[in-house]
């Protein structure tokens, strides 16, 4: 098999989240996910494999236990999907998400910028951001993974969204006495469209925004956030980074900034830490960052 299509067992953590010492329990207990052999004697695993991780870790989040998805047949595992509504094969989008997904599969750029221009006209921004492009880009990473569209695709609707949301950001203005938000993600964190979102709606709001963007690490962090006199930093953590990384950083980061700096954290990655450390808030959904910055700029007139 060409190497290209093995992933290797240093990558299988981004790849699926799920850690190396997890999948080699999984593997004594339930002899999967077995890695594949290349000609060359290097060991990977295959697509499929990665495949059937993820769909696993969804059923476990979905509240099945190990022993009842681990080792299930591909087939099997989507039935499961289904039978939660989690399954990617049959996905559950609003006719608008469907029409933008269907002109990023012709890689209509000129049409498919045209109807996002059309949805952000319909309302404010931070409608655009919860109404539109929250579901587009859960539908794109499902379309994706289905092997629905290929991942110049998903590039070509990461560039539109960012150009678009760049520009409308450009356009707010800040509230007088609003605090001053600065918006990363930390090293080993790539994916930053969460974090423009987060941004372009509490730039709506009346917040002083300044984005310095991804993979940042945690000294660059600090001294960016004493320069810019950041009254929060704003971090987003996608799906894919590894679960049990983000309350350590989280607690490294608090010991690290000044106790009147805020720390507010959202995106998909957040949803598995239980307890977050003293001094940090949890946005599951950014709907409720709305109301934290309302508070923090009474708080700050007060
Ligand atoms: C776009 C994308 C990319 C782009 C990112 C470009 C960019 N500039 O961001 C690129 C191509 C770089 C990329 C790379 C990879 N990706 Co990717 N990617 C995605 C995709 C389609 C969208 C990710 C995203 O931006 N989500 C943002 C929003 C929609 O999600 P959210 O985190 O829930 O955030 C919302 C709220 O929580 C809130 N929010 C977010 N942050 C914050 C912060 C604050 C303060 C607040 C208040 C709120 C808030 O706002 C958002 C809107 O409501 C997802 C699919 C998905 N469903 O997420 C896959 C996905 C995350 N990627 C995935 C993978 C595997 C990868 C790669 C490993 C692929 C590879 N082999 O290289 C790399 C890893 C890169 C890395 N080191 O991190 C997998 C992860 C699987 C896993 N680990 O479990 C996913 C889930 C795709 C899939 N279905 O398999 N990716």
């Amino acid at each position: 098999m060409p190497a290209r299509y093995l992933v290797s067992p240093s990558d299988i953590e981004l790849e699926t989240g799920l850690g190396k010492d997890l999948l080699r329990k999984w593997r004594q207990r339930f002899g999967f996910p077995l890695a594949a052999t290349q000609a060359d004697g290097r060991t990977g695993y295959t697509r499929e494999t990665i495949r059937d991780l993820l769909s696993i870790k969804r059923l476990l989040e979905g509240g099945f236990r190990p022993a009842q998805v681990i080792g299930k047949s591909t087939i099997e595992l989507e039935r499961m999907l289904r039978a939660i509504s989690l399954d990617a094969s049959e996905p559950q989008w609003s006719a608008s998400t469907h029409r933008l997904i269907e002109r990023l599969k012709q890689a209509d750029v000129a049409r498919f910028e045209a109807l996002l221009y059309k949805h952000r006209l319909g309302g404010t921004l931070t409608e655009f951001v919860r109404n539109t492009l929250a579901p587009l880009i859960n539908a794109v990473g499902e379309a994706w993974s289905r092997k629905e569209i290929e991942i110049h695709q998903e590039h070509l609707c990461t560039y539109a969204v960012e150009r678009l949301l760049h520009a409308e950001i450009r356009l707010c203005k800040s509230k007088h006495g609003y605090p001053r938000i600065l918006f990363a993600t930390p090293s080993e964190e790539r994916h930053a469209l969460g974090l423009l979102m987060a941004e372009a709606v509490l730039a709506d709001q009346g917040a002083h925004t300044i984005n310095i963007g991804p993979h940042v690490p945690f000294n660059d962090l600090k001294l960016a956030a004493a320069s810019c006199k950041a009254d929060v930093l704003a971090l987003s953590f996608s799906f894919a980074y590894p679960a049990r990384r983000v309350r350590p950083v989280l607690l490294h980061l608090r010991r690290l900034l000044p106790a009147r700096m805020e720390i507010w954290v959202g995106g998909a990655g957040v949803a598995g830490v239980k307890r977050p450390p003293k001094g940090v808030r949890l946005f599951p959904e950014i709907a409720e960052a709305s109301d934290a910055l309302q508070d923090l700029a009474r708080r700050k007139r007060g």
